[in-house]
């Protein structure tokens, strides 16, 4: 039988109303994906977790917008408002989130130099987090996304699992998107173009 997994995406504070990086809505999908949580017998959770000089913040580069982009050495990089910083309440996962039973924590986007949506392998698209590792050892093929936000840490990580010959499938009910400049629409479009199930 097929086994499957549940990867909840940085549900934490800073993407909630009030945080840092806010998601409008990002709160209410939390009883969805506890419900979700329920249902599925293996959970991974992922926490975005920057150190306070991480060069994805906008703060660490005067004269650049938040928000904007610039080139670092793996390629574009967008610029952040500072979030979840190793260790401050924005890093913690949202209060309700009712997910106990979850197999392991992927923490990513800690190294300083390079950023990491997807929570399979960082920003350069080379070095991983471990989790495609760790769904092989297990056995685990099919993987279903919810989370934050949807069109860049849910995105990443449901390309990069397709791409590794994983059957995805995102629950849009159970996600809500940043929408940089139509970054919604084109996560959409590239779902619709990979063959990635958005249900
Ligand atoms: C995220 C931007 C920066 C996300 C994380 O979780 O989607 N987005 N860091
Ligand atoms: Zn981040």
């Amino acid at each position: 039988m097929k086994k499957s997994l549940l990867l909840i995406v940085d549900v934490q504070n800073d993407f909630c109303p009030g945080g840092n990086l806010a998601v409008k809505g990002g709160n209410e999908i939390v009883p969805l994906v506890n419900k979700m949580a329920k249902n599925h017998e293996h959970v991974v959770l992922t926490q975005d977790w920057h150190p306070a000089d991480h060069s994805s913040f906008a703060s660490q580069h005067p004269g650049h917008a938040v928000y904007s982009q610039i080139e670092m050495s793996y390629g574009p990089q967008t610029l952040w408002p500072d979030h979840c910083i190793v260790g401050t309440r924005g890093a913690e996962f949202h209060k309700d989130l009712d997910a106990p039973h979850a197999e392991m924590i992927i923490r990513k986007g800690f190294r300083k130099a390079i950023d990491s949506y997807s929570a399979m392998y960082e920003n350069d698209h080379k070095t991983p987090t471990g989790l495609e590792g760790y769904l092989r050892a297990r056995e685990l093929t099919k993987i279903t996304i919810v989370g934050l936000a949807f069109d860049y840490c849910v995105r990443y990580s449901a390309e990069d699992a397709q791409a590794r010959g994983f059957e995805v499938e995102v629950i849009e009910a159970a996600t809500r998107a940043i929408d940089l400049n139509g970054t919604a629409i084109e996560t959409k479009r590239s779902f619709a173009e990979r063959g990635i199930k958005l249900t």
